[in-house]
């Protein structure tokens, strides 16, 4: 496989960019190598601009819930943009991507579009300390919410990618009032309560924790943290950026059953166009301005063109068969891993949910992840660069991290289910 082309951008890149990409997980630098400058994408694949053609499991880490180009997409971008790109004014299509929004996830009164899931956690947790009058809020190691300066606090995603520690550049009173416990551990967030409960505006939670890898959050769990803010007067938010409308049509809320105060949302919402937003109880959201006192604003936030492609794939996934599909294919891939890596004694922790998998090599056959300190303890990310690089040389294109997990569209079918997991019985011998 040649990677000329890839490597000759990439080394302008570097001269124009800093890492040569917009993003830092998007540099290869835990799995090492030549990030591949990406040409086009079409369905289930993408091609670089050598001409090698990948099956993409990596989907702009999440959004594309229905491949890459999907004819209904592109059909209705095509609509929109020859009416101009944006107005900085109200438009319908913001309407009609709400009530859509609200009707699948029965939590949300209200919601508030943005930019990208940092926005929206960011303004989320602005509008629970603006509502509750307190300051303090509780994240969880190794769970990513965006790169605001507060939530930059043992995150995961790139930060646990690259090592990196609390990034420099935020200064220490911005995270003074950022607690933080183990994911997966109630007894934690009661000992935070009894030391600081009448300061504790909310917990933010990644349902499953799938920038850390793909951590499962124990049975009742997540209901447990809901229950501690209902007893101390804190708020609870899902940051359902990456898991709403993959782990279910409804995200992990439907799933288990949850009614969180404030939600997350980003990437399938925007059909890999830039959007994020912030939805929950109508007493909440009317603190936002101009309904309420809470400052939150953006240029292009409600942009039509980002609006329209929102609208086109969840209006496509929320066809009848069109979800299930998916989550089947995603279980026959996560299952061909898993049987894949036992016929070799390969100790893996595989985990699938909805439309999203994510699988560790683990450093001792019967380690067990369950939170950040487990899977920086157990995840073997030099057998996982390993796996990528040789899955990339077959065609086959990972996350370029052992601690992000893995997305499967309507456009993935047997064939490439088939071929990828052909592809490791050959790669899983060598590892
Ligand atoms: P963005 O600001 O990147 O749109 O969203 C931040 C965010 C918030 N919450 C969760 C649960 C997220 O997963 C993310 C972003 N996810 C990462 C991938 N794990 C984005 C990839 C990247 O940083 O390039």
């Amino acid at each position: 496989m040649t990677t000329t082309q890839s490597e000759h951008y990439f080394a302008e890149a570097q001269r124009l960019i800093p890492g040569g990409v917009n993003s830092p997980v998007r540099a290869f630098r835990s799995v090492g190598g030549i990030p591949r400058f990406i040409e086009r994408g079409e369905g289930a694949y993408i091609w670089d601009v050598d001409g090698n053609k990948y099956i993409d499991y990596v989907l702009s880490w999440g959004p594309l819930t229905l491949g890459h180009a999907h004819p209904k997409v592109v059909s209705a971008l095509q609509d929109a943009i020859t009416k101009g790109t944006s107005y900085g004014a109200p438009t319908v299509l913001e309407n009609e991507l709400a009530q859509l929004v609200i009707e699948t996830l029965p939590s949300i009164e209200m919601i508030r579009f943005v930019n990208s899931g940092t926005e929206a956690t960011m303004s989320a947790l602005r509008l629970a300390r603006a509502y509750t009058g307190r300051s303090k809020i509780i994240k969880f190691a190794g769970c990513y919410h965006g790169h605001a300066d507060m939530l930059l606090v043992q995150a995961g995603s790139g930060v646990a990618t690259l090592g990196l520690p609390d990034s420099p550049g935020v200064p220490a009173a911005t995270t003074a009032d950022t607690l933080t416990a183990p994911f997966n551990n109630l007894d934690a967030v009661q000992q935070l309560f009894e030391q600081s409960s009448d300061d504790i505006a909310a917990i933010i939670v990644e349902p499953i924790a799938a920038n850390m890898g793909f951590v499962m959050p124990h049975d009742g769990y997540l209901q447990g943290l809901h229950d501690l803010c209902k007893q101390h007067g804190a708020l609870f938010i899902m940051d359902e950026v990456m898991t709403g409308f993959r782990v279910a049509p409804g995200g992990a809320q439907q799933r288990w059953n949850l009614d969180p105060d404030i939600t997350c949302l980003g990437k399938v919402i925007g059909g890999g166009l830039p959007v994020g937003a912030y939805a929950g109880k109508r007493e909440i959201m009317q603190t936002v301005a101009p309904a309420g006192p809470m400052y939150q604003a953006g240029t292009l936030s409600g942009n039509p063109l980002a609006m329209t492609a929102g609208l086109a794939t969840i209006r496509e996934l929320l066809q009848p068969g069109v979800f299930d599909t998916i989550a089947q294919t995603t279980a026959q891939l996560a299952e061909g891993v898993e049987q894949t890596a036992n016929e070799v004694n390969i100790p893996v922790q595989v985990a699938h949910a909805g439309t999203m998998l994510g699988f560790y090599f683990l450093r001792e056959q019967d380690a067990t992840i369950t939170d950040y300190a487990s899977a920086k303890q157990y995840a073997d990310t030099e057998r996982y660069g390993r796996f990528f690089h040789a899955m990339l040389e077959r065609g086959v294109y990972f996350a370029p991290s052992q601690f992000e997990a893995g997305f499967v569209s309507s456009t993935h079918g047997a064939t490439e289910i088939e071929t990828t997991i052909e592809a490791m019985k050959t790669v899983f011998q060598a590892l």
